[in-house]
Order: C-alpha cells, then sequence, then structure tokens
C-alpha cells in the first residue's frame, strides 16, 4: 500500500528530496500583499516570484494573503487552509523534466463571503501595502468597445448603495482604502496583474470612475494617493487536471490542488508604488519606466496568438496549443498572422529582437508537457479579443495593413458561437459571459450576414468598414458553406 505525505507545514521535511521546499519561518511572515483572484496564474506568478524573494533575502514583511470575492472561491479557500496554505508548484519542461517546488508565499486566505468586514480590514491594515489583482480581463468591468466603468451591473449598483457590505472589487477597494484614509494611514498600491493593455491605468480608471460616483472627496484622495502600476505578466500555467495530482500523488505527496505550468516566466512592471514595494528585480522581475511596449507585445503576439490557435483549432478538432503547433498548417498559420499582421503595428521594444521573441512563443506553445487545452484559451473571448486581436485589426485597418488572418478567427468565432461544436458536431464547451448574447447575433449569420459584427460592445464601430465587412463577408460565407477550417486557413496563407 502506498502511503502519502498529505502536504502541510509539519510535513516539509518529509517531501521527496527532490522537492524544493520553503527553507524560511513562514511563522513570523507579514501578509504585506493582499492578493484578490487566487487561480493558478496568481500561484504560479507573484506567489512564485514572492517566494523565490522569501528564500533568498530577509523579506518577512512581504507574505500573500489571499482573498476569494465569490462563494466559487470556497474550494481554493479551504483547499489552501487545510495545507497550512502550501502547494505544489509542477514546472513542466519540454524535454519531460519535472520540477516540484513548494510554495510558501501565501499565508493566510479570506472568503469574503464569509466576512466581507474582516476582508476590508484586512486591506486597511497597516501591515497591507499592495493590493495585487488577478480578476481576469472582464473583472474590471469596462465595456469592451467604449472602455468606460459600467454602472449597469448589478453588483455595482449594489455597492454604490451598501458601501460597508460590498461584493465588488470595487466596493471593497473603496471601502478599505475610505478606512486607510480615515485612520490617517497610507494608502496601497493597488497592482493588476491582468492581461489588459495599460493594466494599472485601467484599474485606475474603473477605480476611480467608481469612488467618484460614491464618494468624490474619497476619489480625489485614491487619484492622489494611490499607485496603479502597469505591468506585463507571462507563465502560461493550464488548469491543473486530476491527472496531474495522480502523478504527483505517485510521487507520495498528496496535494489537493498544485499548480502545473512551463518553466519560463516573465514580469515587467513600471516602478511606482504608493508605500513601498518587494525587491522582485532580486528575483527576476524587470523595473521599467514605460511598460507599454512589452504588454502590447504580449497581449499582440501571445494572448492574441493563443486564441488565433484556441478558436480556429476548436473548430478542427484539436484540444490543446501543443497539438495546434505540431500541426505544420497551424503552426505556419500562427507565424503568418504574428509577422503580416501583428508584428507591422507593434511598436519597437527596446532589447527585445521581435523574430527571437516570436521564435520563443512557438517553441513555448508547442512544449508537449503543458497540455493547455484550448477551452481554456476561449474562455472568455468576449472580454480577450477585443484587446487582443480586433485592436491589431482596427490599426491595420487604418494603415493599409493586411487583416485576412485576423479575420477569419472572427468569423471561426462566430461559427463557434453559432454552433457550439467542431465542424464534425464534437460540442464545445464554451464558457463566456456574453455566451447567450453572441449566440443570438452568430445564429442571424445565415439571414444577416453581418449579424455578429452588430454586437457594438465588442466590435465597436467595425461593422461600418468596408474593407473589414467585404472580407468578413467573403470568409464567414465561405465558413458557413465549408468549416473544414483546414481549407479555409489553406485558403488563407496560399
Ligand atoms: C491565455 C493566457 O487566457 C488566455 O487567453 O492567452 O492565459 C496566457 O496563457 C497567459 O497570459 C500567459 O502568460
Amino acid at each position: 500500500m502506498t502511503t502519502f505525505t498529505e502536504l502541510n507545514q509539519d510535513n516539509l521535511q518529509h517531501l521527496p528530496a527532490s522537492f524544493v521546499r520553503p527553507t524560511y519561518d513562514r511563522s513570523n511572515i507579514k501578509a504585506g500583499i493582499v492578493h484578490i483572484g487566487v487561480g493558478g496564474f496568481h500561484r504560479s506568478h507573484e506567489a512564485f516570484y514572492t517566494d523565490e524573494l522569501l528564500s533568498t533575502t530577509d523579506s518577512k514583511e512581504w507574505g500573500i494573503c489571499g482573498i476569494g470575492l465569490r462563494e466559487a472561491d470556497r474550494r481554493i479557500g479551504d483547499t489552501l487552509k487545510q495545507q497550512d496554505f502550501l502547494y505544489t508548484l509542477i514546472v513542466k519542461h519540454p524535454d519531460g523534466n519535472v520540477e516540484h517546488r513548494v510554495i510558501g508565499s501565501i499565508v493566510d486566505f479570506l472568503l469574503a463571503t464569509d466576512d466581507s468586514k474582516a476582508v476590508i480590514n484586512k486591506m486597511a491594515s497597516e501591515d497591507t501595502k499592495i493590493v495585487s489583482l488577478t480578476i481576469t480581463e472582464g473583472g474590471y468591468n469596462f465595456n469592451p468597445a467604449t472602455g468606460e466603468f459600467d454602472f449597469n451591473n448589478a453588483d455595482v449598483k449594489h455597492d454604490l448603495a451598501n458601501p460597508e457590505t460590498p461584493k465588488t472589487v470595487f466596493g471593497f477597494l473603496t471601502a478599505s482604502l475610505k478606512q486607510r484614509r480615515d485612520a490617517g494611514l497610507p494608502a496601497f498600491t493597488i497592482q493588476s496583474c491582468d492581461n489588459i493593455q495599460h493594466n494599472g491605468n485601467m484599474t485606475r480608471k474603473m477605480v476611480l470612475a467608481f469612488a467618484n460616483e460614491q464618494d468624490a472627496e474619497l476619489a480625489k484622495w485614491i487619484e492622489q494617493e494611490v499607485r496603479f502600476p502597469n505591468a506585463m505578466v507571462d507563465r502560461i500555467t493550464p488548469v491543473t487536471t486530476p491527472e496531474d495530482i495522480e502523478a504527483l500523488a505517485a510521487t507520495g505527496v498528496k496535494d489537493a490542488w498544485p499548480v502545473v505550468c512551463e518553466p519560463f516566466h516573465q514580469w515587467v512592471i513600471e516602478d511606482t508604488f504608493s508605500n513601498g514595494r518587494p525587491a522582485w528585480e532580486n528575483v527576476g522581475a524587470q523595473f521599467v519606466p514605460d511598460v507599454t511596449p512589452y504588454e502590447t507585445m504580449k497581449i499582440r503576439l501571445l494572448n492574441a496568438g493563443h486564441s488565433v490557435l484556441g478558436l480556429l483549432g476548436s473548430i478542427h478538432g484539436h484540444e490543446t496549443i501543443d497539438s495546434c503547433i505540431a500541426d505544420p498548417l497551424f503552426a505556419t498559420y500562427l507565424r503568418r498572422f504574428m509577422d503580416i499582421e501583428a508584428t507591422p503595428v507593434l511598436a519597437p521594444v527596446e532589447g527585445i529582437n521581435l523574430d527571437d521573441y516570436k521564435d520563443a512563443l512557438i517553441e513555448r506553445f508547442s512544449n508537449p508537457s503543458i497540455k493547455d487545452n484550448l477551452a481554456r484559451i476561449c474562455l472568455e473571448s468576449s472580454s480577450k479579443l477585443p484587446k487582443f486581436l480586433i485592436a491589431t485589426i482596427a490599426e491595420n485597418l487604418a494603415s493599409g495593413g493586411s487583416i485576412r488572418h485576423a479575420t477569419l478567427v472572427i468569423a471561426a468565432w462566430c461559427y463557434y458561437s453559432d454552433k457550439g461544436t467542431s465542424k464534425d458536431g464534437v460540442a464545445l464547451d464554451i464558457v463566456d459571459e456574453m455566451k447567450d448574447e453572441l449566440h443570438a447575433a452568430a445564429s442571424k449569420t445565415t439571414s444577416d450576414v453581418l449579424s455578429f459584427l452588430r454586437i457594438s460592445d465588442i466590435f465597436g464601430e467595425l461593422v461600418d468598414n468596408k474593407t473589414f465587412t467585404d472580407e468578413y463577408t467573403r470568409m464567414v460565407t465561405s465558413l458557413y458553406a465549408n468549416p473544414n477550417i483546414a481549407e479555409q486557413m489553406t485558403s488563407i496563407i496560399g
């Protein structure tokens, strides 16, 4: 009978010798960082960098307290609590080599639906210097086409009416900042770790829009005191599967929710903080005065590249990113999209050769150990594509550049939203806040070919651009007549 070592603080010493584990004293670490949205990406990225920092330097004030705002976050909170907030990062190399690293930087977790006051107090506590966020692209509550804050959101309305018992991230940020101001404490930094162009500026705009509606005086204080650094974040982190948990158990370690990731990781941050910051530069993060070119490069090449493969691949019947790259047609299509459409509208990035960057991306995507499911990539496409892909189309339309590779992806997204299946009729798992609206518009395509493009929250005024609509009409008509996406892709790359 196999005996397991349950992952917890006492058992750290009993883990297999190959496991890297915290050697620092976790009992006296303060949570200088409060993090909202403890998903896989936070655990493979910020928590990893911070663990490395705690391991290599004396930085006791920079532990992390995780926060879950929704009932759905209960599971991660309970799992972490049961394991003394420890978890295993399973780093999978392309050659099949696997590293196990137990991360110790998370030292607490609070669930807002259990006790919203406790969350506000935590964020308002003197020890908290940074509130960081991974709340997904959709979590910032802006209209993708206009970029303005959406006051129609029911939870936002609730928070404006009930500032002391908020539900949204905006309500928690303002309630805790108000408490700090009233107590004479300095503001914390609000640090976005999501894939949004100018994520700091965007967060600032949304927080100020909300705060202004709630309390104009407070909004003024936030405007003056809170820093919102922009940052580019990067580490491919697929969804943990039951097989990953079993493979870990086969080493003798029982961890209910490990995180899987690639070896590559990157974090480029603007050095503007309200109340101090960890020396993340000592563990590989890069601090720069302006992160814009890095962010754009990453979003328009990596994230857009993922979406290109995700939507086309789902219709074709591929399941993962690496299986797309192993298919020469998909690999060629991706490279053409990057070279012909995404790159010409990118500004040069200091110190980075874009050809090398793209080569490295394709190599990362091809990692056969990272089974990054296309369902994860296509998740919430309505909040991703406006920034990842539609922005590139709009800029190419303005400059007279090529749009055909990206336009086929929009046509494919219409087909995908309409049919909800691969070309062979296999059902796809579509998760999108706008799923019903996307489906309703897409399903009218045969009678009104531009119906999908009329979702103005996503496409803005693109439906009025004849160059685009001509190209789109041709592609969507052809795709509906022949959903063999490989043939459609071949006709584009010639
Ligand atoms: C992906 C990202 O969700 C997506 O569409 O492109 O999660 C991607 O894997 C990360 O940004 C990598 O850093």
